[in-house]
């Protein structure tokens, strides 16, 4: 038998939790082609700080595209087929950023995703998102699906209960977390950005998260 038959996997996998897998540089090499198509999507729905239900500003500035999009105001958080912004409806979800979605939660155990919403945050020096728990999703046996590119982040991974304290787990440039199963209502957030430059995306990170967000029409 001969032990170094097997070529190394060019991504390797680490689980969080249960259901919850991250998935190294499984973007890295089509990071560059991700990113035009991020930036196309931003010409046409902008980056913007929405307000919190509380009264509050986000330093996370957010667009989406996709059937859906995830909006925030002072009446409240929900998901929109229309961006507020500009009335339009959000722009079609790029089918490069769509196929990898569905590669990385088959990946991860997932078969049959079928994201209709893609949330756009970028984080720049100091941006942070507090911890949270993404449940206006109508069917939460669909996974969510990360994709980070540009600047380093800690991502805090806690449980379904507020009270535990969660893991820190660094994200970098073209790394991808499948979440579900009973991580899916996991409370999570970010620490406050580093300050860094990155050689495609200079002072950011832009972090991409896919959703299934309306109730599937297929039995399953
Ligand atoms: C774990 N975004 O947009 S992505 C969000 O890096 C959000 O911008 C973060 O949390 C970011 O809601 C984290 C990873 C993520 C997204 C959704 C999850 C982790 C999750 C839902 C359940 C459990
Ligand atoms: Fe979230």
């Amino acid at each position: 038998m001969d032990l170094f038959d097997d070529p190394p996997p060019d991504t390797t996998q680490t689980p969080l939790a249960p259901g919850a897998a991250l998935l190294h540089g499984f973007a890295r090499e089509e990071a560059g082609a991700l990113l035009q198509a991020v930036e196309t999507v931003l010409t046409q729905a902008p980056l913007r700080h929405m307000q919190t239900p509380g009264g509050y500003t986000m330093s996370v500035a957010m667009s989406s595209c996709g059937k859906l999009g995830w909006v925030s105001d002072a009446s409240g958080y929900r998901y929109a087929a229309c961006d507020p912004l500009t009335g339009q409806p959000w722009p079609t979800m790029p089918a490069c950023l769509l196929h990898l979605a569905q590669r990385a939660a088959a990946q991860a155990g997932y078969a049959d995703f079928m994201p209709d919403a893609c949330l756009i945050n970028q984080y720049v020096p100091g941006a942070k998102l507090s911890l949270h728990q993404d449940k206006d999703e109508k069917d939460l046996r669909a996974p969510i699906v990360s994709l980070s590119l540009g600047l380093p982040a800690v991502f805090l991974f806690g449980t379904p209960s507020r009270k535990d304290r969660p893991q820190r787990w660094r994200l970098v440039h073209g790394d991808v977390v499948v979440w579900g199963g009973p991580s899916r209502l996991a409370y999570h957030g970010v620490a406050a950005l580093a300050d860094g430059d990155h050689a495609l995306l200079g002072r950011r990170r832009l972090n991409l998260t896919f959703r299934q967000v309306a109730r599937s029409i297929y039995i399953k």
